[in-house]
């Protein structure tokens, strides 16, 4: 079913600008900091560049509470910064994704400095009131209403309370957003990510806030008056969607998305039922195999995957998922290939491609995100002890994603020359872009070879799924036919070296490897699989 879609080929590279590359000394990334790395990124090939947000922010939950959607955060430059990345980037090949928070402004936005002002104020009704709060909590603790004085009435914050919910019963709200999607289609950028767009169609009054009842109504409004006819990659963030529900967003028949991205196989290592992501419990391989590969046969041919192991909210690939100590190369290389050997567009997140890891900082003063920190607040007070909390962060603190990206071995590795907003992880005089580019084995080259194939590979962009031996503790292995081809993709997610029967794997004595993170593939002829051994092969 091969269908055209530009963006079917294409692989997708998640800056957080604020930590990748800063080029004035502040110690903030910025945009020519970007624009000083394009030549890298092309080197990598990936084709579309998503930036998280880069616009006018007081910072309250770094650019995710935006003030002005048509203005640059003054630290990352200016107007004139962003249409020259855009520029520049496509001279080499590649697109800007925007990302674009939708659900929630600043405090510090002009619509809500004006709604507070009085209940008659006509921007009143962009936001939601209500003169009493229900028992609607904050993602970042605490109740999600906030009292205000002035008016006497409360308002929905689903996130900091610098962080308001628009409102998207109100038509106004709803036309504001699509001309600030035209306002960056005409600049000419190549797609947008969509922040948290499962909660636009809430209904606060009934406890109601992921997919409310108008929630595609509101996307496909959206589509029709703004990107629809523009041929960009679309992607929404939504931590509820299941397989069941994937092809709703992203069947092109409907008109909504091009594909969403899916949180599941990013929640089973936390206590279940119930827990919160901080109360930490193993993941089954089991659980993992079969939840991705639903994804996969729930949207072939009906809708498009996302793929992605991490972002910028989420522990680093490799410590979570991986071995972020002695098998650190062959984890982080079998991670990539068993995730972008799937059907889908691959994401990867800034510093993936050289296997950067989870950072521990002993002292609570070093961590900068705001959800982390009121976590430690609000579980200190709930009686929770400090080193349990600090387990909790080490494992899941949005702070492990965003410390600065780890360029060379020199001072704050590369990625600024004056003191960086939050600190570098201590590893980076081992791991940093530098030593990876001169290393013909680093997991950078392996990138580029998986990244590289992505766009000539067929199979690999349309080829139907099926998993084998979904029974199996240590393996996850799948064929992907196409043209009555078949390739084998698997990776051996445990330290034990494994003895497998090649036929159960569909092995045959024409098989041959096609990429690898060892040097020599035992398993075709021995059937061993070394430990965290992963790549694809010729069936
Ligand atoms: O994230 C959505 C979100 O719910 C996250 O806060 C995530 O659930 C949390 O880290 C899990 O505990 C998006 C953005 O990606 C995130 O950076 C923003 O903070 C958030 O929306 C609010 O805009």
């Amino acid at each position: 079913h091969k269908q055209d879609c530009w963006w079917h080929r294409s692989s997708v590279y998640q800056i957080y600008p604020r930590s990748f590359c800063d080029s004035d000394g502040d110690g903030i990334g910025d945009l020519a900091g970007i624009r000083s790395k394009l030549d890298y990124l092309a080197l990598l090939g990936v084709d579309v560049l998503w930036l998280c947000p880069v616009y006018a922010s007081p910072n309250d939950d770094n650019g995710y509470d935006i003030a002005d959607y048509g203005r640059i955060m003054q630290e990352f430059g200016t107007m004139a910064d962003m249409e020259l990345l855009i520029a520049e980037a496509g001279k080499r090949g590649m697109k800007i994704m925007m990302d674009i928070v939708a659900n929630h402004t600043s405090d510090e936005h002009k619509w809500f400095m004006e709604a507070r002002k009085s209940a008659d104020n006509p921007y009143r009704d962009y936001y939601i009131w209500a003169k009493q709060p229900n028992a609607l909590s904050s993602t970042f603790g605490g109740s999600a209403w906030q009292y205000e004085a002035e008016t006497g009435e409360y308002y929905l914050h689903l996130f900091s309370k610098k962080q308001p919910d628009l409102n998207w019963r109100n038509p106004r709200v709803r036309q504001e957003i699509a001309d600030i999607l035209i306002f960056w289609l005409d600049k000419g950028i190549g797609g947008f990510r969509f922040d948290v767009i499962d909660l636009i169609g809430k209904v606060p009054e009934q406890g109601i806030t992921a997919n409310g009842p108008r929630l595609h109504e509101y996307v496909r409004e959206l589509n029709e008056k703004s990107f629809g006819p523009r041929n960009v990659l679309t992607v929404g963030e939504s931590w509820t969607a299941t397989p069941e529900t994937g092809p709703l967003w992203s069947s092109p028949a409907r008109h909504e998305l091009s594909m969403i991205f899916q949180f599941g196989h990013l929640t089973l290592d936390q206590a279940q039922p119930g827990g919160e992501k901080w109360d930490l419990a193993p993941y089954s391989l089991l659980d993992l195999k079969s939840l991705l590969s639903r994804w996969q046969t729930e949207l072939y041919g009906r809708g498009w995957n996302s793929l992605f192991w991490n972002n910028h909210d989420t522990p680093r690939a490799v410590s979570r998922f991986g071995d972020e100590g002695e098998y650190r190369l062959q984890s982080a290389k079998m991670l990539a290939t068993v995730m972008y050997g799937m059907a889908g567009t691959p994401f990867i997140y800034q510093g993936e491609e050289i296997g950067m890891t989870n950072v521990r900082f002993t002292d609570m003063a070093d961590y900068r995100d705001i959800e982390t920190l009121h976590l430690y607040r609000d579980r200190l007070a709930a009686g929770h002890g400090a080193g349990s909390i600090m387990a909790s962060i080490y494992a899941k603190g949005r702070d492990n994603a965003r410390t600065p990206m780890q360029w060379d071995g020199g001072e704050h590795a590369g990625f600024s020359s004056g003191a960086p907003w939050i600190k570098v992880n201590p590893n980076y005089s081992e791991i940093n872009v530098d030593a990876a580019l001169k290393d013909p084995h680093s997991i950078f080259h392996f990138y580029r070879r998986l990244i590289a194939l992505r766009k000539t590979a067929d199979w690999l962009v349309y080829g139907s799924y099926e998993l084998l031996l979904p029974r199996h503790e240590q393996l996850f292995a799948y064929v992907r036919e196409y043209d009555n081809r078949r390739y084998l993709v698997f990776g051996n997610f445990s330290r034990q070296t494994l003895a497998i029967n090649p036929a159960d794997l569909r092995i045959s004595p024409q098989a041959a490897s096609i990429l690898h993170n060892y040097t020599a593939v035992p398993l075709l002829e021995q059937g061993i699989i070394r430990p965290w051994e992963g790549g694809i092969i010729s069936l």
